[in-house]
């Protein structure tokens, strides 16, 4: 297996020239979770299916840029549903991170459950590290009335690793050195006003920011917003919308520094769309990866984002 993978990562890379939105167009991308390692801009997406009637994806594919203009798909880095036995189904949003040499991916399954995968390679091929869930809807301490999805791992420059998690409500737990254990209790978070799901959080100047999809509750299509906090925990205070909804219904983004610039990775289904002008419904499940700058004031706050294409 292991093999199949390099050689489908050597052979058949599949290059998408992003010169305009979406910058992955080879199939349908969502939720990507951006992550710099070394020199390389690492991308991992879910992989919405060309046929999906509902949130049905089981793989994921890693992509690459180190220019930001040319995004290479390296093939499927974890193969979730396949290779994890006690996941069914639901391979959504998925969070990578590197630590003491071993790479650690972060995904929800079935929505109620949260694994974790190791691989010596941002490439992959990963494997489930526990052959169990490393947390799950019913873990002590979790709150979740909806579906238990959306990891975002943190590693703050103390050395403390954090995973956030949820939908409705914010759970966080203090994974522990070994990144694949945690210690309780989970950490409920407060102040980020309106969330439903996709939290990321990223560190700029010393502060926190937590952004977020808003969804629907209050009869807007989702945003993203964010708070911001002076520790990881909070208590965060709500700052205000950073991206405009999109056309997919779902809004879920990353944001993340590159060669000296910040990014914001989102998805839509304007390619769907484009190609599909009579689109329904199923729009919704076959989603496009887009990315655009993001500008802080001098206050640190972030300016509302211009979506190009
Ligand atoms: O892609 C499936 C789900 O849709 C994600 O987990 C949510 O964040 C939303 O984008």
């Amino acid at each position: 297996m292991k093999k199949l993978y390099l050689l489908t990562a050597l052979i058949c890379p599949a290059i998408c020239f992003a010169q305009h939105n979406p910058i992955i167009h080879t199939q349908y991308s969502a939720d990507p979770s951006a992550r710099v390692f070394g020199d390389t801009l690492y991308l991992y997406p879910s992989h919405d299916r060309d046929d999906s009637k509902t949130f049905d994806m089981i793989d994921y594919h890693v992509y690459t840029t180190t220019d930001m203009k040319t995004f290479t798909d390296r093939g499927v880095c974890f193969d979730a549903i396949n290779d994890t036995p006690w996941a069914k189904a639901y391979a959504w949003a998925p969070d990578c991170i590197y630590r003491n040499g071993k790479y650690y991916f972060y995904y929800p399954t079935d929505k109620k459950h949260i694994g974790v995968a190791v691989a010596n390679s941002p490439l992959g091929p990963f494997h489930d590290a526990l052959g169990k869930p490393l947390v799950s809807i019913d873990s002590k301490g979790i709150i979740c009335n909806r579906d238990f999805i959306d990891p975002c791992v943190f590693i703050d420059d103390d050395g403390q690793a954090y995973l956030f998690m949820g939908q409705n409500t914010i759970c966080c737990v203090k994974l522990n050195e070994d990144m694949i254990s945690y210690s309780e209790p989970v950490h409920i978070i407060e102040g980020c006003d309106e969330f439903f799901e996709a939290i990321w959080m990223h560190k700029y100047n010393g502060k926190y920011y937590l952004s977020y999809s808003n969804g629907t509750q209050n009869g807007h299509q989702p945003q993203i917003a964010y708070a911001i906090a002076d520790n990881p925990l909070g208590p965060y205070k709500y700052q205000g919308v950073i991206l405009d909804p999109v056309s997919s219904g779902t809004n879920h983004h990353s944001i993340v520094e590159y060669k000296g610039k910040w990014w914001i990775f989102y998805h839509n289904s304007d390619l769907y769309i484009s190609r599909n002008p009579q689109a329904g419904k199923e729009k919704g499940f076959r989603r496009s990866v887009c990315v655009d700058r993001l500008h802080y004031r001098k206050d640190g706050t972030i300016k509302k984002v211009r979506m190009t294409k």
